[in-house]
């Protein structure tokens, strides 16, 4: 029997809550813990960091497991300082797990690097200003400085952080964005004018069918599988494209429902289930459309009502005519073949489709880290364009944004191509010059630290180290920085790769309380739905030496920006005063105190979902692309004749015990995994053809066209129901794998779901 059999036959129940509790007693403090879950997501409560999924302020508990480790992981009783520090060197501490180095506590104090020690150091948070403002102002343009952002940081410090950024004169913004939903922004933007989802939380209630594209749920959003249970209990078709059975999405069994909980019972969620090649969605999504332009000219000769909406077409939409004829020319071959699925398949789903008035599409990275990316969302956009799904009820076009506060940091100016708009709106409120040339995004960044023409890095949050592609060369670009600069929670591998200068900047997290002289603090986050809404910790900081993200920002701009324009300390003292120039600067903040006094915040709206069309004609755009010629593998498979054996498409993405370079826990119970990340997905049939058994262990080499070596080893052979040709192991384990230049077009985004690779079998055993 293999190891695939023993899978789970549903998610969430039980299980859910027994995990929940494991993770919470694991914190070491939970009592503390419990009170926060109960307040999470809650009007008076703090925003869970878990992910961006929003909330209708109904129910009684409004987190989930994931969202509980999330919690538990913060707001642990550990802490380390001076001691752990002088005790380990930073050399001896590059050498353990990334596991161990976020287990180890809390930071709780500033900390600079001493080279001649190599011991990290306690520094006062003054002294640790002034060198940063030195090494900034030391710099010969402003361009050599890299600020980037993870998703987490709230409104107001990310709103502080590119004010200071481009009041210092730069618009080198990178940020997690760049390698998550990039092709998503892009894409939207240029086709409905506006770079979010078009969706409310409320739709999901009155969609017909919700089609989700490479998106695991279960795993990711848990609070988004109550949406789709309620969805699917009332009739609602869901369809899923997965290139993995996710379990989530076919049985799931809702926590807070006493019989789910205590039976085997479930609620089935999708109606129809396909599981495309890596990279196929296009050709898949390119298929529906074909069937239906095909039915429609059926049903016009018939002189039957039209499928389409032409109507909605002619009056709101701009290149149709182009479009079609793509489509036409796209043979059922090619997207068969391409897809990966059959055009039985295909049609089914485009019945499903056509046979629903009201029809929601979400979806993850299994669109948006491919070459194809940007395309492959035109291609969605289209199709909800033909039938008219944007724009009314129960319909629209949802990208489930990961961190809790990615799109808040966009809309507060987290962006390298700032809008033309943007800029004069910052400049005319501040009244001083803006950057006005395309700053670095993550790719650009770490090739300018690479060849040392950007010298200072600044992260507020995250873990650019272990999340970036090409592990080995973002490494060396951070090493090449002259100051490594980290704002965090936890201790990581991002805080050890040091050139000459480096400081450990402790913040207080959400679950925290912050106090200023004005009073406690709250912030404000904005969710997957344009809801902005307020966020108050609850707990007392875990250690004296912290300070906000906000403050910290606010003191390196009070250092650096001589004659600044303003007192960033009015700033600290109360956060309404940054709200203030929020309101003056960004569109749709207008009474933002008052209005985030307000259960569940407000909506700052958005314009296709109102039918309006910010693109350059006003209309919103049909996209007529050809599909790839070619996918990566087959691409290279035909260009590098040194790869004689067989090519396979690697996606790198996160198990159940994750978040994101932060493990919890070893195991992927979902995937029937438990204790082991080192894992390799493989079709049984490709597995044999290799000569490969169950817990065989092989290493993977990935190919690019270049002449670099990529390869990691140790992985564990495991069977499982994947496409053949097509492979999945764990990120952050396989970036080494992702070459820094295989990027999306127009995204720049790694392309961590469609990676070259080979399997070699090993003889060796692993060295633990
Ligand atoms: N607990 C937890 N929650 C999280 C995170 C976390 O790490 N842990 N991370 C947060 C962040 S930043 C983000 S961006 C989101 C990520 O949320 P997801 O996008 O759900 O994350 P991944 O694990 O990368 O999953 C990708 C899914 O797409 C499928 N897939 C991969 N490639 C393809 C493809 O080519 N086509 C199709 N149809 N399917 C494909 C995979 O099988 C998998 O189910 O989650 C957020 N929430
Ligand atoms: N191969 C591959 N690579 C990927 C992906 C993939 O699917 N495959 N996914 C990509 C995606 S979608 C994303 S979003 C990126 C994620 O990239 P990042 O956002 O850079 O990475 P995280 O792992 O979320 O960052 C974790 C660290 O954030 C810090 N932190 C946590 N909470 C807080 C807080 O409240 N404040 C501050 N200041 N710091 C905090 C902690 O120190 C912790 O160690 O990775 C990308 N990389
Ligand atoms: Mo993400």
């Amino acid at each position: 029997m293999s190891k695939a059999d023993n899978l789970p036959t549903k998610a969430g129940g039980i299980d859910s809550l027994k995990s929940t509790l494991k993770h919470i007693l694991k914190s070491q403090q939970p009592q503390t813990n419990l009170k926060n879950l109960l307040i999470a997501n809650k009007d008076k409560g703090f925003d869970c960091p878990g992910c961006a999924w929003g909330d209708n302020q109904h129910g009684f508990l409004h987190f989930c497991e994931n969202g509980a480790k999330a919690i538990a992981w913060e707001s642990t009783s550990k802490t380390i300082g001076e001691a752990f520090f002088a005790k380990h060197s930073v050399s001896a501490l590059l050498k353990q797990s990334d596991y161990w180095l976020e287990y180890q506590g809390r930071l709780a104090q500033p900390l600079k690097y001493n080279s001649k020690s190599d011991h990290y150091e306690p520094v006062s948070w003054p002294e640790a200003f002034a060198l940063i403002a030195k090494h900034l102002n030391d710099l010969s343009s402003p361009d050599e400085a890299e600020f980037y952002t993870s998703g987490r940081a709230s409104n107001e410090a990310s709103f502080l952080y590119q004010l200071f950024g481009r009041l210092f004169g730069t618009n080198n913004f990178p940020d997690c964005s760049n390698m998550c939903h990039e092709a998503s922004g892009f894409a939207l933007t240029k086709t409905i004018g506006i770079g979010k989802g078009t969706v409310v939380l409320d739709d999901f209630d009155e969609a017909d069918a919700i089609f989700v594209f490479g998106q695991n749920p279960g795993t990711n959003h848990p609070r988004m599988m109550n949406a789709l249970r309620s969805a699917a209990k009332k009739g609602c078709k869901i369809v899923s494209f997965n290139n993995l059975k996710e379990v989530a999405l076919e049985r799931f069994a809702s926590p807070q429902d006493p019989l789910e909980l205590l039976t085997p019972s479930a609620t089935k969620i999708s109606h129809a289930y396909f599981t495309p090649k890596l990279g196929g969605d296009m050709a898949a999504i390119r298929g529906m459309v074909k069937t239906i332009l095909d039915a429609n000219k059926i049903a016009l000769a018939a002189g039957k009502p039209q499928i389409i909406k032409q109507e909605f077409i002619d009056l709101h939409c701009d290149n149709f005519a182009e479009y079609a004829a793509v489509v036409a020319q796209t043979s059922w071959s090619k997207i068969e073949s391409q897809s990966g699925l059959t055009q039985a398949e295909i049609e089914q789903a485009a019945h499903v489709y056509m046979n629903s008035d009201n029809v929601i599409c979400t979806w993850a990275m299994g669109l948006t880290q491919h070459k194809h990316s940007v395309a492959t969302i035109e291609e969605l956009v289209n199709l909800q364009l033909l039938r008219g799904n944007i724009g009314k009820k129960g319909a629209g076009l949802c990208p489930v944004r990961g961190h809790s506060n990615v799109q808040g940091n966009r809309t507060m100016g987290i962006n390298e191509k700032p809008t033309p708009q943007f800029l004069q709106s910052m400049a005319s409120v501040t009244k001083q010059t803006m950057p006005q040339n395309t700053g670095h995004n993550v790719y650009h960044a770490l090739k300018a630290l690479c060849n040392k023409q950007s010298k200072v890095l600044i992260c507020l949050g995250g873990n650019l180290a272990q999340a970036a592609a090409d592990t080995e060369y973002t490494h060396q670009a951070i090493k090449n920085s002259e100051l490594n600069v980290q704002i965090s929670t936890k201790l990581n591998r991002s805080h050890l790769l040091i050139g000459k200068d480096a400081l450990i900047l402790p913040c207080l997290g959400r679950t925290e309380k912050d106090h200023q002289v004005s009073g406690e603090q709250v912030i404000t986050v904005e969710d997957t739905f344009s809801m902005v809404h307020a966020s108050r910790g609850q707990v007392e900081p875990i250690s004296n030496h912290l300070l906000s993200e906000t403050a910290i920002v606010a003191n390196i701009a009070q250092a650096t920006l001589k004659n600044s324009v303003y007192n960033w300390q009015s700033f600290i003292d109360d956060y309404a005063n940054i709200r203030l120039l929020i309101e003056s600067s960004i569109p749709g903040f207008k009474d933002f105190e008052e209005k985030i006094r307000k259960p569940g915040g407000f909506y700052l709206g958005n314009s296709a979902a109102q039918l309006q069309w910010q693109t350059s004609n006003k209309k919103a755009q049909f996209s007529a692309n050809n599909l790839p010629d070619k996918l990566i593998a087959e691409q290279l498979a035909s260009t590098k004749s040194e790869s004689r054996k067989e090519l396979f498409t690697l996606q790198s993405l996160r198990s159940h015990d994750q978040y994101n370079t932060t493990i919890y826990g070893m195991n992927d119970r979902y995937r029937g995994v438990s204790n082991e990340r080192k894992v390799l997905f493989i079709n049984e049939k490709d597995a044999k053809k290799q000569k490969l058994k169950e817990d065989d262990l092989v290493s993977i080499t990935s190919i690019w066209f270049d002449n670099e070596t990529r390869t990691v080893s140790d992985f564990k052979v495991r069977y499982y129901d994947i496409p053949k040709g097509n492979l999945a192991a764990y990120y952050p384990e396989t970036n080494p794998l992702v070459p820094i230049d295989s990027i999306g077009d127009n995204s720049y985004t790694p392309t961590s779901k469609a990676i070259a690779v080979t399997l070699e079998k090993q003889t060796n055993q692993r060295i633990i």
